[in-house]
C-alpha cells in the first residue's frame, strides 16, 4: 500500500457553519471537495500527541458509507494511528459523543447534516468533535478554514475498502480500525442515569400508551435496543425504525409540521397514545407530546431542569446551573432564578457550552431548536430527552400535559414562536441584517404601543465565561420592558441562500391566561417584527415560510 499525494485548489466555501461543514451532495462529491476539508481537518490536528485515535460515524445518509472509506484511506495517510468506527458507517451524535469520552479519544469526524433532507438531492456534513466529546470551538473550526484556503495537496491511502458490517478488527496501512456497536456505550450510559425499572414498570403496566418516531434517521436502532430490547416497549410502537439513506423520503426534522404522522397519531382526538416523541437526523434533538399536547423546547429545558430532583441520578449530583442559547425563551431563567442557581445565555450552537460543561458551571442546557442536553456528553441529545420526560411521567404518575400546565401554574408561561424565512437570498439575509444593526441605536426607548417599550436593542457578543474568547454579532436582540423579545438571526445550518429566523417570546404570569392561542396571543410582537426589520420590503415575502 502506498501514500498518493494529491494536488489540489482551495474552495472558498468551506467554513463550518452553526454545526460543522453542510453542503448539498453534488457538492461534496465533486472532485477534491471532501478530501480538501477532511486534510484542512488533519493538518489542523496533533496527530503525533499521545491520543491518536478519532471516533467516525455518521447518521447514516446518502453519501455516508462512500466518505467513510475516502476518509479512512486519509486518516491512514495522514499518520492516525486507530479508528473506531461504528458499525455500517452508523454512530448517532451524543453516541459519538460518548464514545470519545469514553475511551478518551483525540475527537471524532461526524458526518452528519442533522435535520437536513438526505439522498443524491439532499445535504451531507462533516463535523469534527474534539476530545470532550463538543463539537470543536470557533478557534478551531476558524482554523480549519484558514487551512482550506491555502491547500495544495492532500494524502490519501491506495487500500482497498472495509467490510463496516461485522464488529472486528482491520488494518489500513500502519492504522488500525476497530469495528464497534454503535449503540452499545450509550444505551449503557443512559441506563445509568435514569430509572430503567421504573420507566419498565410503567411501560408495561397497560396503562400508558405511546410513540417514538425514529424518522427513518439514526435513532432507530437506538430506540429499538433502548426502548424496546432494555424497557419493554412493543416494537409496533417504534415506527420508522430502520434508518434509510434518504430518510424515507422526508425531511428527519422533528416539529409540528414535519413529523406530520407522529402529529397525526399524538392529535387524533378518540385514542391518541399517552406519550409521543421524535429525534431528528442524526439524534440529537428531541419533540415531546402529550395526548393533544404539544411542548415547547424550551419548556422542556426549563421543565427538566426544574423536576430534576425526581431523577436519583440528577439529585444526587445536583443542578449546578442552566444555560441556554440566545434566542431561547426565557423559561429557564424562571426556574433558575427560584432554584438560585446561575443562568447562561450563550450564542445559538451547542458548541458554545463545552466550556461551561467541562468547568461543572452547568448541569442542563438546551435551545429552541428541540435541542436538550446535560453534562453526560458534550451534545444534544435526543433519546435522553425522551427519557427523562418517560422518567418524570413514571415518578410523579402524571400526565405530559399536567406536567407542563402545573409548571406553567408555577413559573409563568413564556409563550413563543419562531418564524422562519427560508431560501432567501444571501444579499437580502444580509442586508436585514445590516439594516437591522444600523438601527439598533435608535431603538432603545422607543414606545412601539401602550405596553411595548423597547428597553434594550443590541447585537449579541458572547464573551466566554471561562476562556474570555469572544463571539460577535450572534443575533439581533430587541428586549422589551415586560420581558417580551424579538430576536433576529440567519440560520447557520441552511445550504440554500440565507434563512431568516425571526424569534418570538412574550412573559405570561397569570394563569388564567396560560391557555391562548400562540400566534394570537404574538401576533402584535409578530407585527412589530415585520415593521421594524422591513420584512416584506426586503424580501418580497409577506408570510414566513415556516413556523415552529
Ligand atoms: C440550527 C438551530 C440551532 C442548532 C443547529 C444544529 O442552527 O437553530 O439551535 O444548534 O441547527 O442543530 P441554525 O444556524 O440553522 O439556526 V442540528 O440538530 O441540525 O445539528
Ligand atoms: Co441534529
Amino acid at each position: 500500500m502506498t501514500t498518493k499525494i494529491i494536488s489540489t485548489s482551495p474552495f472558498s466555501d468551506q467554513a463550518p457553519g452553526t454545526s460543522g461543514l453542510r453542503k448539498d451532495v453534488k457538492t461534496f462529491k465533486s472532485e477534491h471537495y471532501l478530501c480538501n476539508f477532511i486534510q484542512s481537518l488533519f493538518n489542523c490536528l496533533d496527530l503525533s500527541s499521545g491520543k491518536q485515535t478519532l471516533v467516525l460515524g455518521g447518521d447514516g445518509r446518502y453519501f455516508n458509507p462512500e466518505a467513510i472509506q475516502i476518509i479512512l484511506k486519509m486518516a491512514a495517510a495522514n499518520g492516525v494511528k486507530k479508528i473506531l468506527l461504528g458499525k455500517n458507517g452508523i454512530l448517532s451524535t451524543p453516541a459519538a459523543s460518548t464514545i470519545i469520552r469514553k475511551y478518551q479519544t483525540l475527537g471524532g469526524i461526524l458526518l452528519t447534516a442533522s435535520h437536513n433532507p438526505g439522498g443524491p438531492n439532499g445535504d451531507f456534513g462533516v463535523k469534527y468533535n474534539i476530545s470532550n466529546g463538543g463539537p470543536a470551538p470557533e478557534s478551531l473550526t476558524d482554523k480549519i478554514f484558514a487551512e482550506s484556503q491555502q491547500i495544495s495537496q492532500y494524502f490519501i491511502d491506495d487500500g482497498h475498502d472495509i467490510d463496516m458490517t461485522q464488529c472486528n478488527v482491520h488494518t489500513l496501512a500502519n492504522m488500525s480500525i476497530e469495528i464497534i456497536d454503535p449503540v452499545k456505550d450509550y444505551a449503557d450510559q443512559m441506563e445509568s442515569i435514569f430509572n430503567f425499572s421504573c420507566i419498565k414498570g410503567m411501560i408495561g403496566s397497560g396503562s400508558f400508551t405511546m410513540v417514538f418516531d425514529a424518522m427513518h434517521a439514526v435513532t432507530g436502532p437506538y430506540a429499538t435496543e433502548i426502548l424496546g430490547q432494555r424497557l419493554g416497549l412493543d416494537a409496533a410502537s417504534i415506527t420508522n425504525a430502520k434508518p434509510s439513506p434518504n430518510f424515507g423520503g422526508g425531511h428527519p426534522d422533528p416539529s409540528l409540521t414535519t413529523a406530520k404522522a407522529l402529529v397525526n397519531t399524538m392529535f387524533n382526538e378518540s385514542h391518541a397514545p399517552n406519550f409521543g416523541a421524535a429525534s431528528d437526523g442524526d439524534g440529537d434533538r428531541h419533540m415531546i407530546l402529550g395526548d393533544y399536547f404539544f411542548v415547547n423546547p424550551s419548556d422542556s429545558l426549563a421543565i427538566l431542569a426544574a423536576n430534576a430532583h425526581c431523577i436519583p441520578h440528577y439529585k444526587k449530583i445536583g443542578v449546578k446551573g442552566i444555560a441556554r442559547s440566545m434566542p431561547t425563551s426565557q423559561a429557564a431563567d424562571q426556574v433558575a432564578k427560584k432554584m438560585q442557581i446561575p443562568i447562561y445565555e450563550t450564542p445559538t450552537g451547542w458548541k458554545f457550552f463545552g466550556n461551561l460543561l467541562d468547568n461543572d458551571k452547568i448541569t442542563f442546557c438546551g435551545e429552541e431548536s428541540f435541542g436538550g442536553g446535560a453534562n453526560h456528553i458534550r451534545e444534544k441529545d435526543g433519546l435522553w430527552a425522551v427519557l427523562f420526560w418517560l422518567n418524570l411521567i413514571a415518578a410523579k404518575h402524571d400526565s405530559v400535559e399536567n406536567i407542563v400546565r402545573k409548571h406553567w401554574a408555577e413559573y409563568g408561561r413564556n409563550y413563543y414562536s419562531r418564524h422562519d424565512y427560508e431560501a432567501i437570498t444571501l444579499e437580502q439575509g444580509e442586508e436585514i441584517m445590516a439594516h437591522l444593526r444600523h438601527r439598533l441605536p435608535l431603538l432603545t426607548g422607543t414606545q412601539l404601543d401602550n405596553n411595548l417599550t423597547i428597553s434594550q436593542a443590541d447585537d449579541f457578543t458572547y464573551i466566554d465565561p471561562i476562556d474570555s474568547s469572544v463571539s460577535q454579532h450572534q443575533g439581533i436582540r430587541i428586549i422589551f420592558e415586560n420581558q417580551s423579545r424579538i430576536v433576529y438571526r440567519l440560520s447557520g445550518t441552511g445550504t440554500q441562500g440565507a434563512t431568516l429566523r425571526i424569534y418570538i417570546e412574550r412573559y405570561e404570569q397569570d394563569s388564567k391566561l396560560h391557555d391562548l392561542d400562540i400566534q394570537e396571543t404574538l401576533k402584535d410582537l409578530i407585527m412589530h417584527s415585520l415593521q421594524i426589520a422591513e420584512v416584506q420590503k426586503m424580501t418580497g415575502r409577506s408570510k414566513a415560510s415556516n413556523i415552529v
